[in-house]
């Protein structure tokens, strides 16, 4: 008998889950009752999990060959090329590079042709108050839209580029010129369809500079009303964490940001593993998004 128990914890989205323990090697029946609990909540809190590096790694495998971070090889840690550090501790005697990971509303590593499929993030250290994570359910958002808008947006391609990614300005000018040439911008499907679900989500976030084929000026309005319908606060589950909690999200139907709602001088220190997704999207070729003076000479040649 199961004793593996899930409770929700948003209307959207969020369960937690208790009655197991996560060091130890899981049976295929524990293994399918949490990717069931996980296709229905899309965010799973297994609270009171303390991992080892190793640990947290061989859960994480469980659902999938794991990210080895290559395309943020500075912030992974170093015994582990499988666990990237989200953390604001000093690196080296400097502040981490990691330390405003996730300040906008995103998916992990859609600037890649192969964003995660999930991603597994322990809490090791956290301050008294705030640092909260917040996800958001892009099922609903799609399905609360009207028609005609969803068959527009069905054939519609989004352009997912690194240099959005909030605060990388901040960061270490050489590493990041690095990062850029090693994540070009990217097309992406602004509506998918989940590989096990098979329903259908948006697909967006604030890492997009416009979409496929469509000015700057006709993308940017579209594009700020669907981020702020798909993270209205009804699609949304704030999560306020516990040290040793893991919360493993679905990265194909959600997305996250992290609140930098906390003392900045007090440690947050986060261990992530993501799990390798799809092929889904591909490298851009020159004058994907067209300029709007470009398309206004078209007036010129036609009148
Ligand atoms: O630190 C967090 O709460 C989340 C940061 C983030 O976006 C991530 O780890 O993918
Ligand atoms: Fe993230």
């Amino acid at each position: 008998m199961s004793q593996l128990t899930a409770r929700q914890l948003g209307f959207a989205l969020g369960a937690e889950v208790t009655g197991i323990d996560l060091s130890k090697p899981l049976n295929d029946l524990k293994r399918r009752e949490i990717l069931d609990a996980w296709h229905k909540h899309l965010v799973l809190v297994f609270p009171g999990q303390d991992l080892s590096a190793e640990e947290q790694i061989a859960f994480s495998r469980n659902f999938g060959a794991l990210e080895d971070n290559e395309s943020l090889p500075y912030y992974r840690d170093p015994a582990h090329k499988e666990i990237l550090l989200v953390t604001n501790k000093q690196i080296g005697g400097k502040p981490s590079e990691t330390r405003n990971t996730g300040r906008n509303w995103h998916a992990d590593l859609t600037y890649t042709t192969r964003p995660a499929k999930g991603s597994l993030l322990l809490c090791k250290e956290k301050p008294a108050v705030g640092g909260d994570t917040m996800w958001a359910n892009l099922y609903l958002a799609y399905e609360t839209l009207s028609a005609p808008l969803r068959d527009f947006l069905d054939r519609l391609e989004a352009i997912h580029d690194f240099s959005l990614v909030k605060g990388v300005e901040q960061r270490d000018p050489e590493k990041v010129a690095e990062l850029k040439r090693r994540n070009p911008p990217v097309a992406h499907a602004v509506v998918k369809a989940h590989p096990e679900t098979g329903r259908k989500s948006l697909f967006l976030g604030q890492r997009i500079r416009g979409f496929v084929g469509m000015t700057e000026e006709e993308s940017a309005p579209i594009l700020a009303f669907l981020n702020q319908h798909a993270t209205s606060p009804e699609f949304v589950y704030r999560h306020r964490w516990s040290v040793k909690d893991l919360v493993m999200w679905d990265n194909r139907c959600t997305l996250h940001v992290a609140l930098p709602d906390f003392d900045q001088t007090k440690t947050r220190h986060m261990t992530r593993t993501s799990l390798l997704g799809e092929v889904t999207g591909r490298v851009l070729e020159e004058g994907a998004a067209p300029q709007k003076e470009a398309l206004l000479q078209t007036i010129a040649s036609v009148s």
